[in-house]
């Protein structure tokens, strides 16, 4: 089975998919939100696109990340003088509060205001208790990469923990360095009653033949959050985009990572959403992968949709988050890109910088106690904040 689209079926995703490409290239929201709280300076997103036009190469702050980072480049989040950046973020950081409480005190005369004014309440939107719970029983299956035990005991899991939910397997065969595997993607759909898809996806692999390698963060924590966030959906009205989740098989290389060896899952799951219709539908498309680390800090992450950044972390600032989120920018390829090629706009929501020098990644040092509920939790949160400000848009 091929893993990509034909050239003839790209050639037709490329007529169809680029206006859309076009404008996720030049950073434009082709669905605007309604911005008004931006507009009239409400303490929210910094300005993001002109410093990413002058970002310049900084080591960056966390210890030697470079070095373990054949394919991430690390760039400064701003080429803003610091103290400018400071500066501004002590006037947010004295403002906001009494922007929100302004913003709470009104809620009466909400018929006037704008959707997005309406802050949410203090309720955790997602349990990151619970999350962390169905990461550690998936750490506890052992190594999760193709054929081994653990993989075929995460696969009966997420089918029995989501059969009440409209689940579907998409299987097919891998052609890899190390032969043919049968691979299965999960999608989960609550459908919504707006036109259109918001898709929230990670993987649940690990590492290809590493028997000393659970990945408790690396496949493990965005497994757990999106069960919790599958539990969250379940039963609960949508009145907005219908929302997927997925659970990708093959993210990790088997041999070493390449463009052919790597991003299995959504190499087929792009290709087959590109030729049944369903990416031209797709609003957005969040991947969380590695967003547990109790030290959680996520990256602004350059193949990422600008616009679509912008708004994880306006819904970050909104929920108080913000300080967790995008201090630096980095190129990472993951299982975002195949989406992104196609048009799709896409943020990788990563925390590249996982133990003293990144020295916990893809080591057998990547285990449960390296993360927090908390971390779990915001992630969760700013990602339901992020669908709500996506539902805000002036399109039906
Ligand atoms: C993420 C988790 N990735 C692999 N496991 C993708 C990746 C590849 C991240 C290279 C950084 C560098
Ligand atoms: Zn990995």
């Amino acid at each position: 089975m091929g893993l990509r689209p034909t050239q003839g079926d790209e050639n037709k995703l490329q007529d169809c998919h680029s206006e859309r490409a076009r404008l996720a290239r030049e950073s434009k929201n082709p669905y605007p939100l309604n911005l008004t709280l931006l507009q009239k300076g409400f303490p929210v997103a910094l300005p993001t696109t002109p410093c990413r036009r002058s970002m310049i190469f900084e080591r960056a702050k966390s210890k030697g990340a470079l070095a373990c980072a054949p394919r991430a480049i690390l760039l400064s989040s701003s080429a803003m003088p610091r103290t400018t950046i400071t500066l501004g973020l002590a006037i947010i950081t004295v403002l906001a509060p009494a922007f929100c409480a302004c913003s709470r005190n009104n809620v009466n005369a909400s018929a006037a205001q704008p959707l997005s004014a309406a802050l949410p309440d203090s309720r955790p939107l997602v349990s990151g208790e619970r999350a962390l719970q169905y990461t550690k029983d998936v750490v506890a299956f052992g190594p999760r990469y193709v054929g081994s035990p653990g993989h075929a005991k995460v696969e009966a899991y997420l089918r029995s923990q989501l059969k009440g939910d409209n689940l579907m397997a998409d299987t097919f065969i891998a052609a890899t360095p190390a032969g043919s595997f049968r691979m299965t993607n999960f999608i989960v759909r609550f459908p919504g009653t707006k036109p259109g898809i918001i898709v929230v996806a990670g993987h649940y692999d690990t590492l290809y033949g590493r028997k000393d390698f659970v990945g408790a963060n690396d496949g493990g924590s965005s497994t757990g959050l999106l069960l919790e966030l599958a539990r969250q959906l379940h039963g609960q009205k949508n009145d907005g985009f219908s929302i997927w989740l997925v659970w990708f098989d093959g993210e990790e290389a088997v041999r070493q990572w390449s463009a052919a060896d790597s991003l299995y899952g959504s190499r087929h799951l792009a290709g087959k959403w590109a030729n049944d219709g369903t990416t031209i539908k797709i609003k957005a498309f969040l991947l969380l992968d590695m967003i547990g680390d109790a030290n959680l800090n996520l990256e602004r992450e350059s193949n990422s949709t600008p616009w679509l950044e912008d708004v994880v972390y306006q819904a970050a600032t909104r929920l108080g988050h913000q300080s967790y989120f995008f201090a630096r920018t980095l190129p990472v390829e993951d299982d975002h890109l195949p989406l992104a090629r196609l048009g799709v706009p896409v943020a990788d929501l990563i925390d590249y910088d996982y133990g003293p020098g990144n020295a916990y990644w893809h080591t057998p040092q990547d285990t449960l106690d390296k993360l927090s509920p908390k971390s779990l939790e915001i992630v969760g949160s700013v990602v339901m904040e992020t669908i709500r400000l996506l539902n805000q848009t002036s399109q039906k």
